[in-house]
């Protein structure tokens, strides 16, 4: 795909509310013109603002309305670019809602939205019956931690001394957020953090999850007692199946009634993996926390050290030579789950990874199975489009996400490869110039599917455009 690639080849648009309600898309001038950056940061900008709610982004107002962990890392490098005192804003009210223990939930509710908002809602998560759980309802799971990454660059982005005030002040509690991840998480003693619930990799129905999701004992009738908020608002064959729900809703139960503790999870919690994306946000978490400490008057040392560990239980828990990428690790039955998902790929953001699995990730990513090139035909996608269970449609089966091609854009510029950075970058214009700030996109088309007005989106494309 090539940013000239026009929406309707009519003339340059401003970004203003469509007909429909939504916003709408700016047009390039014609096939093989460049559409109008100006306009899709403005785009972007007004996406930010629509979705801005007192003291956080919602990632969507339809499907998403209150915060999640990591979409506000994401937008608060894009807000940034834009609006720096929000940037801060957003990481502050997400870590106000920390736990005792560290965690950083993955979804922090806004109590003046009605009940039935969200599935499932705070009722169901409950909370207040944890030890060490904030005032504010949340979540019990984590996302991944790529919030010390998205501080230090919205700092370098926008220094200011408010902004470094800000930064000092998140700093003991990114360092909390890593503690909790590396100590109570290292379920497998690797030195590697372990996800006890799909949601808490952010790829929800990957096909990474299939395997060990389906020793999940649960029936789809179950969800008949529950209201999925989700297919009221989106396509349902986009959207993972009332079994997958079935089992994520059983996953909670389990890990609730037993008021969110970590001790005993190895022997009893049915679902325990070791995720190569989240691990290498622990990583990258770790280099960017070695830079903030230089700045607020840290010991770097401690977290460099840190950050070069988790590089090699990555390499050594993760990397399978046979395929030449990184799988996730089920610790239920000790082996690599097989499926090559975009998950595989994020460890080249590491800018500590050695040259051979530099080579052999990028030899993946330029494969058939995720068409990375200078020059782009199609979108890059959450799954190996060769594979057969390989679905354009539905969510993380295969659709086109920004998250994972911004990742995938800074692994490149790390381990210089400008070319192919380019390529993936001119791709990422080109979705949102094409349909907009979607959620996620059609890895052939590049139609936009989900939610229509999504925060990342629009934060990750203001990066984007302004080159990183
Ligand atoms: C469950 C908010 C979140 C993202 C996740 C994405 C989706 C939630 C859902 O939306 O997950 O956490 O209801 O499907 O998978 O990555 O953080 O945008």
């Amino acid at each position: 795909m090539s940013t000239g690639t026009a929406a309707d080849g009519g003339s340059r648009v401003p970004a203003g509310p469509a007909p429909g309600g939504g916003l709408r898309v700016p047009a390039a001038r014609g096939d093989g013109d460049a559409p109008d950056l100006a306009a899709l940061r403005r785009l972007a900008v007004a996406t930010l603002d629509g979705n801005w709610e007192h003291d956080h982004t919602v990632p969507s107002r339809t499907l998403y309305p209150h915060q999640w962990s990591w979409d506000s890392a994401f937008v608060a490098v894009g807000l940034a670019h834009v609006r720096p005192a929000r940037a801060w804003r957003e990481l502050g009210s997400l870590f106000a809602a920390q736990w005792a223990d560290g965690r950083v939930p993955h979804i922090v509710f806004n109590p003046a939205l009605r009940p039935g908002s969200y599935f499932p809602g705070p009722e169901f998560w409950d909370s207040a019956r944890a030890e060490g759980a904030p005032a504010a309802a949340t979540s019990g799971l984590v996302q991944p931690p790529v919030h010390a990454l998205a501080a230090w660059l919205a700092h370098r982005r926008a220094p200011s001394d408010a902004g470094r005030a800000a930064l000092a002040r998140l700093y003991p509690r990114l360092v909390a957020q890593q503690r909790y991840l590396g100590r109570a998480r290292d379920v497998g003693g690797g030195g590697l953090a372990c996800l006890v619930h799909p949601w808490e990799s952010g790829l929800d129905n990957s096909p990474a999850w299939d395997a060990p999701l389906a020793r999940v004992p649960a029936d789809a009738a179950v969800m008949r007692a529950y209201r999925r908020h989700d297919t009221a608002h989106a396509d349902a064959a986009h959207r993972p199946t009332d079994l997958d729900y079935a089992r994520y809703v059983a996953l909670v139960d389990a890990y609730r009634d037993g008021r969110y503790r970590d001790d005993g999870l190895a022997g009893a919690h049915p679902f325990l993996v070791e995720c190569p994306l989240f691990n290498t946000a622990l990583g990258l978490a770790e280099h960017a926390l070695a830079r903030i400490a230089a700045e607020v008057g840290g010991d770097p040392g401690p977290h460099r050290e840190r950050a070069a560990r988790i590089t090699a239980a990555l390499l050594d828990r993760l990397y399978d030579p046979a395929t030449g990428v990184f799988h996730p690790r089920d610790l239920r039955t000790g082996r690599l789950l097989p499926a090559r998902t975009a998950l595989g790929l994020a460890p080249l953001a590491l800018p500590d990874l050695p040259g051979r699995q530099v080579a052999t990730v990028l030899a993946e990513a330029c494969s058939p199975r995720f068409g990375l090139a200078a020059r782009m035909d199609r979108p890059l996608p959450s799954h190996d489009r060769t594979a057969d269970d390989f679905e354009p449609l539905r969510y993380w089966r295969g659709p086109s996400w920004m998250n994972l091609g911004w990742l995938l854009w800074r692994g490149l510029r790390t381990h210089r490869r400008p070319d192919l950075a380019a390529g993936l970058r001119e791709s990422m214009i080109g979705l949102v110039a094409t349909a907009g700030c979607h959620e996620y996109f059609h890895p052939d088309t590049g139609a936009g599917l989900g939610s229509p007005a999504f925060a990342w989106t629009a934060a990750l494309l203001l990066d984007v455009l302004a080159g990183g």
